[in-house]
């Protein structure tokens, strides 16, 4: 991608490092530089490191990361790329990496000629994830010598001291989370592997180890074939219509990446990315590509007589497609800072799709009649939904000024103080119409299964009438039509059984959230209900008990002498009052929030879940048996 330039390493040095503020402004404030000082942002502060070695790899100096997790969850990310500066800077007199590590922004990478990641929330430089960890240790390789310092929450600890000889270079820090800052200190494992994953998928040149020294897990990413990999992995439990087809082009010191594959799937699956960061809220590569998409299509399908013109959601029905594009200053935009503002890669993306689609079309003539095929059949469908929504709205389903007759609403018209709970049965419903809340919570009672959308085109799923229902009474409408803003309620409980039964109905609703209202789950609205599954009672008294484990510390506490376990199977068994205690109750209750973290595992475990391909879903259930009962994405 980019070439190694052998003199870069003279330019460089702690005179080149750029300094703008102390590091106190981000332990006052930490979540405006890592987002939330939560989960979200302790991972951050990994990422955020290894970010910094992605740079050195694509300027061409680095082509090793390794991640690892150790027992006390502290953090090491070691690289091979130039080691930061050592030698001491004229004006502040420090050296280099003490001036990294303990000014905002101190990066000193103003080289144009390498594509920074620097946009979002990511950029913010190494001295924040300093600035909020107990303690920090940096080892850097660099001139023949190994270099170490300390820090504790940010203040220097020891001065930079020669530790010993080397031959290597490259730069180790070694982090531990603050517990004065973090609400949670414990690092995740697969949240991290996602990452990770994502980042060798997008940067084919680096070989990046995860390694967990509590558990041992270890995992190993290199992707030769980058994005190409990707879109394999993402279509890896579907059938694809054809191969991989890749684009890479430079234009204008804009570099671009797209890959992509139709399955015989319907839902799109398209991944955009700037400077290897996820831009969830799209942006001008994205609508570039689809531009050029339906142009491309279109034209081609016009040259062979074909006489349905497509729209562009016909093009994308079964596509999966990664867009990655690196430039030199990314403007990042949006809500959460993850929408590319640069409109000059508008044009640079378009043009270059439509010339290396429009060539591979006429190149792969039964490859290309697929593809036409797959989205006049699109065309078709959309055109039949269209009918049968407008049916549906003539009768009055999809309007909410009719509720539907099954909903017990609730008095509250402040969204922000209004739950829907979903409720698997009538008889369940029943209980729970009885123990709520009347003022706050509504009840849905929905009746059996309800249609696995994975396997249905819209025209189907406008016709379901537990959708229909569903889709009335949380008001905010679907597809182009959607209006977050018209959600009735802001928690939206999924309430199931603990049983196989329940889990599947779970599944179905999460599967139709994520493909048709996902704005919902990523506004964090779609909660699961978490019903106890043992009733104990001893002496008149009545516990319970929501797992094995609490089963057990109950018992212990109880002394297991005189008391009765029942374990329910079904909501049905509680009555509305238990129902009440034990699940609704906000004072009492737990919910489990459902979020969209990780946008690529859930498409493959909808995929693998609700899917065609009956075996990846055998060998995932044989697999996560236990977990399955606890789907979380
Ligand atoms: C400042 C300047 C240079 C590299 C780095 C920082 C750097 C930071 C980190 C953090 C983790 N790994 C890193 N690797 C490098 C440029 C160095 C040069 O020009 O020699």
């Amino acid at each position: 991608m980019e070439e190694k330039t052998e003199d870069k390493q003279e330019e460089y040095g702690a005179q080149n490092i750029q300094v703008m503020e102390g590091l106190s402004a981000v332990r006052k404030r930490p979540a405006m530089y890592i987002g939330s000082t939560g989960l979200r942002g302790l991972h951050h502060l990994v990422y955020e490191v290894v970010d910094n070695s992605i740079d050195e790899a694509l300027a061409g100096f680095c082509d090793k990361i390794a991640v690892v997790i150790h027992k006390d969850n502290s953090v090491t990310v070691i690289d091979n790329g130039r080691g930061i500066p050592t030698d001491i800077n004229p004006k502040y007199k420090k050296p280099g990496v003490e001036m990294v590590l303990t000014m905002l922004h101190a990066g000193g990478k103003f080289d144009k000629k390498t594509y920074q990641v620097s946009g979002g929330l990511h950029g913010v430089g190494v001295s924040v994830v300093n600035a909020l960890s107990k303690s920090l240790i940096v080892e850097v390789k660099r001139d023949g010598k190994v270099h170490t310092q300390k820090f504790v929450r940010g203040d220097k600890a020891s001065e930079l001291e020669v530790t010993g000889n080397t031959t290597e270079t490259g730069t180790k820090v070694t982090f531990i989370p603050d517990d004065q800052i973090f609400t949670e200190i414990i690092f995740h494992f697969d949240t991290l592997a996602s990452r990770l994953r994502e980042l060798a998928f997008l940067n084919k040149e680096v070989h990046i180890a995860l390694l967990d020294q509590r558990t041992d897990k270890k995992l190993d990413f290199k992707y030769d074939g980058g994005i190409v990999e990707f879109v394999e992995f993402m279509n890896k439990n579907k059938t694809p219509l054809h191969e991989v087809v890749y684009f890479e082009k430079e234009k204008n010191g804009t570099h671009v990446e797209i890959a992509l594959q139709y399955s015989q799937a319907y839902p799109e699956n398209i991944f955009s990315f700037a400077n290897n960061i996820n831009t969830h809220e799209g942006g001008f590569h994205l609508s570039g590509f689809k531009t050029a998409l339906t142009r491309s299509l279109n034209s081609y399908s016009s040259k062979k007589n074909g006489d349905i013109k497509l729209s562009s959601d016909d093009t994308r029905e079964g596509l999966a497609a990664v867009i990655s594009v690196k430039i030199q200053e990314p403007q990042f935009e949006g809500q959460t800072k993850t929408k590319l503002g640069n409109s000059e890669v508008k044009g640079i993306v378009e043009s270059i799709v439509h010339e290396k689609l429009g060539s591979f079309l006429e190149e792969n003539p039964s490859i290309a009649r697929n593809i036409i095929d797959k989205c006049i059949n699109a065309a078709k469908a959309r055109e039949a939904a269209a009918k049968a929504r407008d049916l549906t709205r003539r009768k009055g389903a999809l309007n909410s000024n009719s509720l539907p007759g099954k909903l017990a609403d609730c008095s509250e018209r402040d969204p922000a103080k209004s739950e829907l709970y979903l409720v698997e049965g009538d008889s369940a419903g029943g209980s729970a119409k009885q123990g709520r809340n009347r003022a706050s919570q509504a009840i849905l009672p929905l009746r059996g299964k309800i249609l696995n959308v994975e396997k249905a085109r819209l025209n189907k799923i406008f016709q379901n009438e537990e959708i229909i229902t569903l889709i009335t009474a949380i008001g905010a409408g679907i597809g182009e039509e959607f209006n977050l803003g018209k959600t009735r309620y802001h928690k939206i409980v999924i309430m199931t059984d603990a049983d196989v039964d329940g889990a599947h109905i779970r599944t179905l609703l999460l599967t139709f959230f994520y493909r048709y209202l996902a704005p919902l789950l990523e506004a964090g609205y779609i909660y699961i209900a978490q019903p106890p599954l043992f009733k104990v009672s001893k002496n008149k008294k009545t516990h319970y008990a929501y797992s094995d484990e609490q089963l057990e510390k109950l018992f212990a506490e109880l002394g297991s002498e005189g008391s009765s376990v029942q374990r329910y199977k079904g909501l049905g068994e509680m009555n509305p009052q238990q129902l009440w205690e034990t699940t609704m109750d906000p004072g009492n209750r737990t919910l489990l929030q459902v979020s969209l973290e990780d946008a690529v595992e859930a498409d493959k475990i909808f995929t693998i879940l609700m899917g065609d391909q009956v075996e990846p879903r055998r060998q995932f259930i044989q697999e996560n048996a236990k977990q399955v009962a606890n789907l979380d994405v």
